[in-house]
């Protein structure tokens, strides 16, 4: 991989746990409608999601499709997981599901600026492997990596700058793709101070 900013780890979680868990996400997470309305325009969204956090985190871009909800026993303990391995701390979730090779997400950074100047994004997938595009901003290099079940891929400080990241429609693929990335969103006061000190 040449993207020095991206780390896959595979295997983080083993086939056993990987199959426990998609069950999970398929039969006993609650998912809302991927129909939304926004500034006056209606769209499907080609996913399925819900949006996570501790208690107070705002975080724009998804209060506008999604409404904020707590981390329960399963998230919580995958978020342990991967605060322990990666040593560092994570506030929300955005969970996913690509219910097939139909569903996917189109060129995007995800650099919401409540996320900070430089965040540090972990993204663990579970079923379906899937392509994962990225693509450098100035050189449009692209390169494809496979997220394959119990993968945990970390996108770290500077990869949300200099590339975009895509994950493409697959006709061929049938079976669901769960994924999860967790940010660390930076509390309200603390996104005013940094905009106070650019003006
Ligand atoms: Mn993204």
């Amino acid at each position: 991989m040449q993207c020095s900013e991206l780390e896959l780890i595979e295997d983080f979680y083993d086939a056993g746990e990987c199959t426990r868990l998609l069950h999970y996400f398929l039969k006993q997470h609650a998912w809302p409608d991927n129909r939304y309305e926004y500034g006056g325009r209606r769209f499907v969204l080609p996913r399925l999601q819900t949006w996570h956090a501790d208690a107070g985190i705002r975080y724009n871009y998804s209060n506008n499709l999604l409404v904020t909800r707590p981390w329960n026993v399963v998230l919580s303990r995958l978020r342990a997981d991967v605060e322990t391995k990666l040593k560092q701390a994570f506030n929300a979730v955005l969970v996913n599901c690509y219910r097939n090779g139909e569903d996917h997400v189109s060129w995007h950074a995800d650099n919401e600026p409540e996320l900070g100047e430089s965040p540090c994004i972990a993204s663990l997938s579970l079923g379906a492997t899937r392509v994962f595009s990225c693509r450098h901003n100035r050189t449009l290099n692209t390169e494809r990596i496979l997220l394959a079940a119990g993968s945990l891929l970390v996108m770290r400080p500077g990869f949300q700058r200099d590339w975009q990241h895509s994950v493409p429609t697959e006709h061929g693929i049938l079976n669901p793709r769960i994924n999860l990335t967790f940010r660390k969103v930076i509390e309200p006061a603390v996104v005013a101070n940094s905009l106070n000190w650019e003006a």
